[in-house]
C-alpha cells in the first residue's frame, strides 16, 4: 500500500478530531496551544503533504514559495481564506478547502446578540454592576436606543447574512442588504429585504449596520473613512466577519467624535492587536474572535477538515473545494 500523506495540523484542535486524524493519517500535531511563527510555518510547509491551518496562520506568497512540492492540500480550518494566497497555491498546484454552513447559525447568533447588546448598552451596565457603580434605578439611567422598528443593513448577503437576517425579523427590525448579486426574489420576499446596488446609499439610511461578508481584496477596507462619514450620527456598526473590512482607525476617530453611536466588534485588522483607543470608548463591545466559538461548532469544523482531506486522498474532488491547484 501507498505511504500515508503527512498532515500537518498547525492548532490545537478539539480531541475527538484529532484522535479521530491520527487514525486516519500520518498526523503531527501541534500539542501547545499557540500559533507557529512564519518560520515555523515554513519548518510546516516544507515537510508536509497536507497543511491544516487556521486564522492565525498567515500562509502567504513567501511561505508558499518554500513549500514542499508534494504539499497538495491546504485544508483550513474555518470559513474565511483569506490568511491564505489563493493565487500562490493555485499556481503551486495546491488545493484549498475551508469548512462552510457548520459555522453560519453560531456566529449569526453572536452578530444577533452584538446587535441587540450595542444599542442596549449591555456590556456597559454589566461593567457597572462590576464596579459597584450602580446606585440603583433611575427613570433616565442607561437609556438606550429601541431596536424594534429600526432599519438593519446587511452587507453581505451569503449563509451567515441571511440568517442574521432571519434573526433579525424576529425582532422586527427591517431588512435592507447590499451584496455583489441580487438574491432570487423568494429569498428577498422570505426576508421581506430590500436590496440595495449602491452601498453608500444604503449606508446613509441605516440605523444598523451588519458586516458579513468575507474579506477578498474587493472588500478590503469597503467601509473606508469616506463610507463611514455616509452614516449617521445615531447609527451602530456591528462585524462578525472580517476587521480588514473597516478602516478600524477611520471607525475609532469617528467612535470617538461621537459621529457614530456605537460598535460591537468580534474582529479586528490587526488581530490580536486593537487600536487602544477603542479599548477606551464605552459604546464599543469588544470580543475576541469568538463568532464561531461553540464547542459544537469546532467540531462540526474538524469532521469538515476530515472529510475534504480524506476525499481528496481518495483521488476525488473534496466537497469545500475553494479553488483547485493547476498542475
Ligand atoms: C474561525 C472564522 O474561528 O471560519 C472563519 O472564517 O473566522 C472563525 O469562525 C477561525 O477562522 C478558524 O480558522
Amino acid at each position: 500500500s501507498q505511504k500515508k500523506p503527512l498532515v500537518i495540523v498547525t492548532r490545537k484542535l478539539p480531541d475527538a478530531i484529532e484522535t479521530r486524524m491520527m487514525e486516519l493519517f500520518d498526523t503531527r500535531l501541534n500539542l501547545d496551544d499557540t500559533p507557529l511563527s512564519q518560520n515555523d510555518l515554513i519548518e510546516a510547509v516544507r515537510k508536509a503533504d497536507i497543511l491544516v491551518p487556521t486564522v492565525t496562520d498567515r500562509v502567504d506568497a513567501k511561505i508558499l514559495s518554500q513549500a514542499n512540492p508534494n504539499l497538495r492540500l491546504i485544508a483550513n480550518f474555518g470559513t474565511g481564506v483569506d490568511h491564505i494566497d489563493l493565487a500562490t497555491a493555485r499556481q503551486r498546484g495546491i488545493t484549498v478547502t475551508n469548512t462552510p454552513g457548520v459555522l453560519t447559525e453560531d456566529t449569526a447568533d453572536m452578530t444577533m446578540a452584538l446587535i441587540l447588546a450595542v444599542p442596549r448598552r449591555l456590556a456597559e451596565g454589566e461593567r457597572m454592576m462590576r464596579t459597584g457603580e450602580w446606585t440603583g434605578w433611575s427613570p433616565t439611567g442607561m437609556l438606550g436606543r429601541r431596536i424594534s422598528g429600526k432599519r438593519l443593513g446587511i452587507i453581505g448577503m451569503g449563509r451567515i447574512g441571511q440568517a442574521v437576517a432571519r434573526r433579525a425579523q424576529a425582532f422586527n427590525l427591517s431588512i435592507h442588504y447590499h451584496n455583489r448579486n441580487r438574491l432570487p426574489e423568494s429569498v428577498e420576499q422570505e426576508f421581506e429585504a430590500t436590496y440595495w446596488e449602491s452601498l453608500d446609499q444604503m449606508l446613509a439610511r441605516m440605523d444598523i449596520i451588519s458586516i458579513n461578508c468575507p474579506h477578498t481584496p474587493a472588500t478590503y477596507h469597503l467601509l473606508s473613512a469616506r463610507r463611514l462619514k455616509l452614516l449617521q450620527p445615531h447609527a451602530y456598526i456591528v462585524n462578525t466577519a472580517r476587521g480588514e473590512v473597516i478602516d478600524e482607525n477611520a471607525l475609532t476617530r469617528m467612535l470617538r467624535a461621537g459621529d457614530l453611536s456605537g460598535a460591537g466588534l468580534d474582529v479586528f485588522e490587526h488581530e490580536p492587536a486593537v487600536n487602544p483607543k477603542l479599548l477606551e470608548l464605552p459604546q464599543v463591545v469588544l470580543l475576541p474572535h469568538m463568532g464561531s466559538a461553540t464547542i459544537e461548532g469546532r467540531i462540526d469544523m474538524g469532521e469538515k477538515v476530515i472529510i475534504n482531506i480524506k476525499t481528496f486522498v481518495d483521488g476525488h474532488t473534496p466537497p469545500d473545494r475553494v479553488l483547485q491547484g493547476l498542475l
